[in-house]
C-alpha cells in the first residue's frame, strides 16, 4: 500500500484561463488554520526533515516541480509534485523531505494549526521510537 496520499483540486475554467478553489473539509480535509509558501528555493538545497505530532497538512506546487519523499516509519516513498492542481496530503507522524527544487518553484502549504515549534520532531531517530511507542499501544 502506497504511503502517499494525492488529492487531485477540482478545477474550474474557462476561456480565460483556469481557477482552483480551497474550502476546509471539503477539498481540505480538515480546518484551515494557516497557509504559508516556500519559493527562492535553490536546485540542490534540501528543506523538511521532520514530522509533525499532530499537524496536518497539504501541499502543493503552483508553480515549477520538487521531490517529495515520504517516510512512515517503515516505508520510504517518492513522488514528484509538479502540477498546481495536484497536492499531496502530509499526515500527522509522516517523516517528509523536499528535494530538487525546480527555480521557478512556489510551494504552497495548507495546515491544520497554527505554527508550533513544538509540534515538530525533527531527530530522525525520535521519530522512529515514537512510531514504535504508537504501535506498541
Ligand atoms: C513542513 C514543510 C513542508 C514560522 O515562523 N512559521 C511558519 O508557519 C513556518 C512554516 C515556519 N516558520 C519558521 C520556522 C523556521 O525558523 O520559518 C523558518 C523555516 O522553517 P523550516 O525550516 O521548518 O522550513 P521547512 O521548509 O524545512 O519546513 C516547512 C514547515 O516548517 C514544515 O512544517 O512540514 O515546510
Amino acid at each position: 500500500m502506497s504511503i502517499i496520499k494525492i488529492i487531485n483540486f477540482n478545477v474550474l475554467g474557462d476561456e480565460r484561463g483556469s481557477l482552483v478553489a480551497l474550502e476546509s473539509n471539503k477539498d481540505i480535509p480538515f480546518d484551515i488554520k494557516r497557509i504559508y509558501y516556500i519559493f527562492g528555493t535553490q536546485k540542490d538545497v534540501a528543506r523538511g526533515f521532520h514530522a509533525h505530532k499532530e499537524l496536518k497538512q497539504v501541499a502543493v506546487c503552483i508553480s515549477g516541480r520538487c521531490k517529495f519523499i515520504m517516510d512512515d516509519g517503515s516505508k520510504k516513498q517518492d513522488v514528484v509534485m509538479e502540477s498546481p492542481t495536484q497536492a499531496i496530503l502530509i499526515d500527522k507522524m509522516q517523516w517528509h523531505e523536499m528535494h530538487d527544487f525546480s527555480e521557478d518553484c512556489v510551494l504552497m502549504v495548507i495546515a491544520s494549526h497554527h505554527y508550533d515549534e513544538s509540534d515538530y520532531i525533527r531527530d530522525y531517530n525520535q521519530f522512529l521510537s515514537l512510531i514504535q511507542k504508537t504501535k506498541g499501544k
